[in-house]
């Protein structure tokens, strides 16, 4: 058995699990998944046994335990793997700044456009909060890829951290129909393909359970 151990919920609706399990997998780290259901009467108190925050993903390392998305894929790039950051550096100084603004940014699309990788909601149109974020998106995406993507076809040319953190976004603008500018558009098909984020939804799309957060 793995030593490693990812604590994560349901894969339809995590975006912070989605992040931190494309990220490991791309790295091709071996690792075991515990997993447990989110909204439930118990989900707080199964959480709280591994996560002193209450909250998924943890990543148990034997005693180690590390959680927060950035800190556990901080944790894997240092010990696990040097691919998960750009060499150049600053490629890599951007690459770190674009997944802190994630992080960190864009309250409207997470609150109005939450992940639910599944389902298809063509008839809704963009809430006006959101078009900024969206304008943002495109024009990072956009930046990313003509500025250091000449080496693949994820935002840094190869897959990084940053790629992981804009994952979900890419499902919220499948999910929610989102038309884009036509790199940001090519991006974002380039990670849907990818085997690792198609193995994801497929892990997705036969769950059952329905969160409403
Ligand atoms: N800032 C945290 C966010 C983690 C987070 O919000 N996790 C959600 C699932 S995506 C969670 O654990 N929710 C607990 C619940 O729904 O009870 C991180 O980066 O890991």
């Amino acid at each position: 058995m793995s030593k490693l151990t990812l604590v994560i919920g349901n894969k339809n609706y995590s975006s912070w699990l989605l992040r931190v399990w494309l990220a490991m997998k791309q790295a091709g780290i071996d690792f075991t998944e515990i997993r447990i259901l989110l909204g439930t009467p118990i989900t707080s108190q199964e959480i709280l046994k591994y996560s002193p925050t209450g909250l998924v993903p943890v990543l148990l390392d034997g005693d180690i335990k590390v959680w927060e998305f950035l800190a556990i894929c901080e944790y894997v790039a240092e010990k696990f793997t040097d691919s998960l950051w750009q060499k150049n550096q600053a490629a890599r100084a951007v690459a770190r700044a674009v997944s802190a603004e994630m992080h960190a940014g864009f309250p409207n699309l997470r609150k109005y456009m939450p992940m639910d990788c599944r389902s298809r909601y063509s008839e809704v149109g963009i809430i006006p909060e959101v078009k900024p974020e969206i304008k943002r998106i495109n024009k990072m995406w956009r930046e990313c890829r003509e500025k250091y993507g000449a080496e693949g076809d994820m935002l840094f040319g190869k897959f990084t951290i940053a790629d992981a953190m804009y994952a979900p976004v890419v499902s919220r603008f499948v999910t929610y129909q989102i038309k884009l500018e036509p790199i940001a558009q090519a991006y974002a098909e380039a990670v849907w393909a990818l085997p690792d984020m198609q193995e994801w939804l497929a892990a997705a799309a036969v769950e059952t359970e329905n969160v409403f957060y």
